[in-house]
């Protein structure tokens, strides 16, 4: 880690101001010393006084100064003057940017009806109960986020086991790191983990490929194909049941389903478990022997790489149900639930932020975008697929979506995403709020400057009942404003009928605060920390009371699933290999995503020092598949799926697999998104997600170096 600047001498006028870093999970947001001077950020380190990152920063919180002075930052409020999507433009004031917008979404509202307006949030996360209430009061239910593709698939997994959210718990016998790299995508979660192991827990990694945290900790690495973690978990449990190695008194008390789940999981042998997920019967068998052994035990949650597979969700409810029959929920040391109360923080309070979302949803509207074709997205979320948003448009149909009202959009993260620039041609109105002119934007009508976190006030809440009235460290630069202000002042413009939204953020937030004992007023008049009143989480207490499941217990039998057969859907988590549609041609598994500590998706390619740590997209493989193809280091593979290719430099390396191609996600140029299909045979029908870690490719040798 970089030394860090404590003062500096013969320096004078800087102030060391704290601000937060947003750049990526706002379940991580570390604090920030920024060294300002003059009105301008000099310097950015970590804040050692922060209670969760304490000084720690990763590559990415460092870029926040260059982040903030981008230069293709948006400072003023743009018209469209040329075509869609030549990105020619004219500064206009907030007044006629409002007064315009406003016309037009109530045109759109009149011709057509409100519920054909789409509302969208790309990553960014704390504006969004704000966003979600627009669009409610608005009159759509077409509120959607990036989150189609993040992080809920893992929670609608659970929502059909126990009807709540679930969290890991270090204070365990034996955790399995299934399909986690901290060290790359989750850093603040590495020193808990050493922590662990320094006093004794033993750690089992599932991950395909080598990573820093399984050379450094693993007890156990088991290394299944991408995408068939459901049968590696299902092999695991029938192996658990013929030992009679299960928690009967726990599954008897707690546990709805269980014959029907023994009965499935048969099939699957030790040897079955080998052929399907290309892991020897033997760790298999040592995995099984280590969770006898551990006392407690419990799985970390996962966002992508488990769920982006047409089996996605269900291998999170198989891996999940591991911890069912060894009675490992809600107990010491088992996974814990979470309540993600504000600003989708596990804070350990209680807030009335969903019913601040949901008390003006339009009941009497379309239901929103993909509810047809994701009904069980529909039942357990209420908000659209963003996923479907393309054929959903590009439909011509009178109950289509018509106008779209965006902060923050990245249409290079949707696959088959040329379509995308089919959506922004059609509608009638596209707006993009964002901090920085992107591709997306330069495809809108209007564009509209939003700040970053270091020029904004923010109520932010920290696990640990903890609640920071977050303030500016310098001016909003140009006439950016924060996505709150704009969403609430728009709202007012329009005439939606809504007090609450339109009188503002600060007083939306004493709305949702306000059956707490927390006074917002005294934490919005202190300058950090304040710790809210609130009676911690009992451990078991779930478990004695019930849980919000048809059944009030843990459903191996998914009887929200049971009750609906038109869905088509199964109630177990049953299995399903990845899907190739010809395995001739193409006889590569890819994955494209997996993460690199440098990049966040689209935000930081175009950040000139993170981009010089991987200058350009690179295609990962084994060094045997690279001598079958004749390259090694500086050479180029061609990947080409079914709806195009692009030429990647080749990085041979022993961490990847044989058999499999590693690409990341987000450049504009060669994006790897661009040429992935969106189709039927490889989306989860569950949770509407694209299976980009277990799309198929051919790959062919480019000799380029010598
Ligand atoms: N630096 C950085 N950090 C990030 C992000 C970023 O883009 N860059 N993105 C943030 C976001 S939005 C998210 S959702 C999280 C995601 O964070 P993670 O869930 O950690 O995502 P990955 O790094 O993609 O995957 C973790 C590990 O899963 C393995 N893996 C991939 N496919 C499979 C599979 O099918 N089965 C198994 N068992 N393992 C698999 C990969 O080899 C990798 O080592 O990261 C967040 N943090
Ligand atoms: N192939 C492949 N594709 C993937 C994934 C994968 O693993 N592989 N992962 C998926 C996952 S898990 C995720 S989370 C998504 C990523 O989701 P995206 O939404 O694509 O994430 P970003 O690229 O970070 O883009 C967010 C946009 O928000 C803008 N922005 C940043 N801060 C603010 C702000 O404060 N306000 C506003 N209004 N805008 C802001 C940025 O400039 C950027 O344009 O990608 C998904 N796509
Ligand atoms: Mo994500």
């Amino acid at each position: 880690m970089a030394e860090k600047i404590k003062k500096l001498p013969g320096e004078d006028g800087i102030e060391i101001k704290h601000s937060q870093c947003a750049i990526c999970s706002p379940g991580l947001h570390c604090g920030l010393s920024c060294y300002v001077k003059d009105g301008k950020v000099i310097k950015v380190e970590g804040w050692d006084e922060h209670p969760f990152s304490k000084g720690g920063l990763c590559t990415k919180g460092l870029s926040n100064r260059e982040f903030l002075y981008r230069k293709d930052r948006v400072l003023y409020p743009m018209k469209r003057v040329g075509e869609r999507g030549e990105g020619k433009f004219e500064r206009i004031s907030w007044e006629q940017a409002y007064t315009e917008i406003a016309e037009k979404m109530n045109a759109v509202k009149d011709k057509y009806g409100a519920d054909k307006v789409a509302f969208y949030s790309g990553y960014n996360k704390w504006y969004r109960n704000m966003l979600a209430r627009f669009a409610h009061s608005f009159g759509s239910q077409s509120y959607g986020t990036e989150s189609s593709s993040c992080f809920v698939a893992g929670e609608m997994a659970w929502q059909c086991r126990t009807g709540t959210g679930m969290t890991q718990n270090l204070e365990t016998d034996l955790l399995i790191g299934w399909a986690n790299n901290g060290f790359y995508s989750k850093y603040t979660m590495m020193g808990p983990l050493e922590k662990a192991k320094a006093r004794g827990m033993k750690y089992i990694v599932v991950d395909p490929r080598v990573t820093p945290g399984s050379i450094r900790y693993a007890d156990l690495h088991l290394r299944p194909h991408l995408g068939t973690d459901g049968a590696l978990a299902l092999t695991i449990a029938n192996c658990l049941i013929k030992d009679d190695a299960v928690d009967h008194d726990y599954i008897e008390k707690y546990v709805h389903g269980y014959e029907e789940y023994k009965a499935y999981v048969s099939y699957f042998t030790p040897e079955k478990g080998e052929e399907l997920t290309g892991v020897p019967a033997r760790d298999i068998l040592k995995a099984v022997e280590m969770i006898k052994e551990a006392k407690t035990m419990s799985i970390t949650e996962c966002s992508a790489p488990i769920p982006h597979h047409r089996n996605g969700l269900q291998n999170y409810r198989a891996q999940m149900s591991l911890l069912a029959i060894t009675g490992n929920i809600d107990v010491p040391g088992g996974q814990k639930p979470a309540h993600f109360s504000f600003s989708e923080r596990n804070a350990g309070f209680t807030t009335l932020e969903e019913e601040f979302m949901y008390e003006t949803f339009p009941q009497d509207a379309d239901k929103s975008v993909g509810a047809d074709i994701h009904p069980l997205w529909y039942y357990l979320r209420h908000d659209m697929q963003a996923n479907d948003l393309p054929a959903n448009v590009l439909k011509d149909d009178e109950k289509s979506i018509k106008a779209l009202y965006a902060h923050g959009l990245n249409f290079r993260m949707f696959t088959d995403n040329k379509k995308w620039l089919e959506v922004f041609k059609k509608l009638d109105l596209y707006v993009d709020v964002d901090l920085f002119m992107t591709d997306s934007a330069k495809w809108a009508d209007y564009v509209l400057p939003c700040c970053t976190s270091m020029e904004r006030y923010e109520l932010k809440a920290y696990p640990g009942q903890l609640l920071w009235y977050v303030r500016p460290v310098v001016e909003p630069l140009g006439e950016s404003k924060r996505d709150v202000d704009i969403i609430s002042e728009l709202a007012n413009y329009i005439g939606v009928d809504d007090e609450i939204l339109c009188s503002g953020y600060e007083n939306a937030c004493k709305y949702m605060f306000r059956e707490t004992d927390v006074d917002l007023d005294e934490v919005m008049a202190t300058d950090g920390f304040v710790k809210v009143k609130a009676e911690p989480y009992k451990v078991g207490t779930r478990l004695e009371k019930g849980w919000p499941t048809p059944t009030g217990k843990i459903e191996l039998v998914s009887e929200v699933i049971a009750q609906h057969p038109e869905w088509g859907l199964d109630a177990l988590p049953t299995y399903v290999e990845p899907y190739t549609a010809d395995s001739e041609k193409y006889p590569f598994r890819l994955c494209a995503g997996t993460r690199i500590p440098n990049a966040i998706h689209s935000r930081l390619h175009d950040s000139p020092w993170e981009r010089s740590l991987t200058p350009e997209p690179q295609a990962e493989m084994n060094p045997a598949d690279c001598d079958r193809l004749g390259v090694e280091l500086g050479d180029d593979v061609l990947v080409e799926t079914e709806i195009g290719g692009f030429t990647y430099k080749v990085v041979p390396t022993l961490t990847v697999k044989e058999g499999e191609v590693y690409i990341y996600h987000g450049y504009r140029e060669k994006d790897i998104n661009s040429i992935l299909p969106y189709d039927k045979n490889n989306w989860d029908p569950y949770s509407g997600y694209p299976a980009y870690r277990s799309a198929y490719c051919n790959v062919k040798g480019v000799k380029t170096n010598g």
